[in-house]
């Protein structure tokens, strides 16, 4: 899973990468121009897994893990050409976004659209993914007109399904919607796949509120669907993302804040993304792995290894908190919350799985 990390130019992208990732990028105020995206695996933070470590005490602890990318910059409001194409590339391959919006005030640093307005900004930010859209979509009718009349039978049937959702899905971005308001349906967005659509991805609006406003309320309305806002501080998360831990603790004690915002971040954009972690526990490894929601057991099993999935027969499960309330999985399976549930049984976030299968 990908989140490529957008916004303008000097909105602190690269910043808000080192804080997730830990990392030392180099930061500027001036941008080289070039596009040599910062790419790094996180690890998604899950304290269940840590309280099920006590429990096994396992040699291996694996995390879930999530990419950032970070692509580069788009250009202000003043500049409409469009976004250049090796950018529009990388952020065409990724499954969500994370917009670093610019809220810190710092004369040292300029910014592209001459002062600091994070409202206008996440507003001009949306339209060009939205002209992006419209473009595709706008070449697509043109064809599809062209041609639809010479069809006929089945293919003549499947375009012009996949016309009429492209035109409602226009008529929507010009109204200022995105292509995730738009309901679809499953033929429809099976059709529309391939297109990739800028606003069909998954947003996190970041707002990179500078160095003093740390506890500062955000009135941001931001209402489209599969989308959250949050407020980072990057430069100071940068900072105590590569602290050691005691040298972290003083830091955030001074600050007045319990934990990294990283943290946060990280969760928001994982559980944005649609998904979710089941867990396997054992004194060998304690692990989570990462399954859409509503994920069913089988596909689920998947996740660990195709032979699991292939032959499946069933998996034993013991809801998180049931095994932490009984203390150990002798005491849960006396207390009867291991439950041994079939193929269709849609795994939970937290679900404890040992799979039953047979190659
Ligand atoms: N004062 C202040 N400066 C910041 C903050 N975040 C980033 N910067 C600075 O803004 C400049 C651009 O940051 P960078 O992360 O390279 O921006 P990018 O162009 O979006 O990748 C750098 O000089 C950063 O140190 C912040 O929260 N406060
Ligand atoms: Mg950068």
């Amino acid at each position: 899973m990908k989140i490529a990390i957008i916004g303008l130019a000097n909105s602190g992208k690269t910043t808000v990468f080192n804080a997730l990732t830990r990392g030392t990028v180099e930061t500027a105020a001036f941008s080289s121009g070039q596009l040599e995206p910062n790419v790094a695996t996180v690890k998604v933070p899950d304290g269940r897994l840590d309280r099920l470590a006590i429990m096994f005490k396992p040699r291996k602890l694996t995390p879930a893990d999530v990419q950032y990318v970070d692509v580069g910059g788009m250009s202000g409001s003043s500049n409409r050409s469009g976004l250049p194409p090796a950018l529009l590339n990388f952020i065409s391959s990724a499954d969500a976004l994370l917009h670093v919006v610019r809220a810190f005030q710092d004369n040292a640093v300029p910014h592209p659209d001459g002062s600091v307005d994070f409202r206008r900004d996440i507003e001009s930010v949306d339209l060009e993914l939205t002209f992006s859209d419209l473009a595709i979509i706008e070449k697509r009718l043109t064809k599809l007109n062209a041609e639809i009349n010479k069809m006929a039978g089945r293919e003549r049937e499947q375009r012009t399904i996949e016309k009429d959702a492209l035109t409602r899905l226009q008529t929507a971005l010009e109204a200022g919607q995105h292509v995730r308001d738009v309901a679809l349906t499953e033929e429809e967005s099976r059709l529309l796949r391939g297109y990739q659509f800028l606003t069909a991805k998954p947003i996190l609006q970041v707002i990179n509120v500078g160095d003093d406003a740390i506890t500062t309320m955000l009135d941001v309305q931001y209402n489209h669907a599969q989308s959250a806002v949050a407020g980072i501080s990057a430069k100071i998360e940068a900072e105590l993302a590569i602290m050691s831990d005691e040298d972290a603790t003083v830091f955030m004690e001074d600050l007045g804040i319990k934990e990294p915002a990283r943290n946060r971040v990280i969760n928001l954009s994982y559980d944005l993304l649609g998904l979710m972690s089941f867990l396997t526990a054992g004194d060998d490894e304690c692990r989570a792995w990462t399954i859409r929601k509503n994920t069913p057991a089988a596909e689920a099993a998947g996740a660990i290894h195709s032979d699991i999935q292939r032959g499946f027969i069933r998996a034993e499960v013991v809801a998180y908190d049931d095994l932490i309330k009984a203390g150990d999985m002798v005491a849960a399976k006396k207390a009867g919350t291991v439950r041994l549930e079939g193929k269709l049984y849609i795994v939970k976030d937290g679900d404890i799985c040992h799979f039953l299968f047979n190659v």
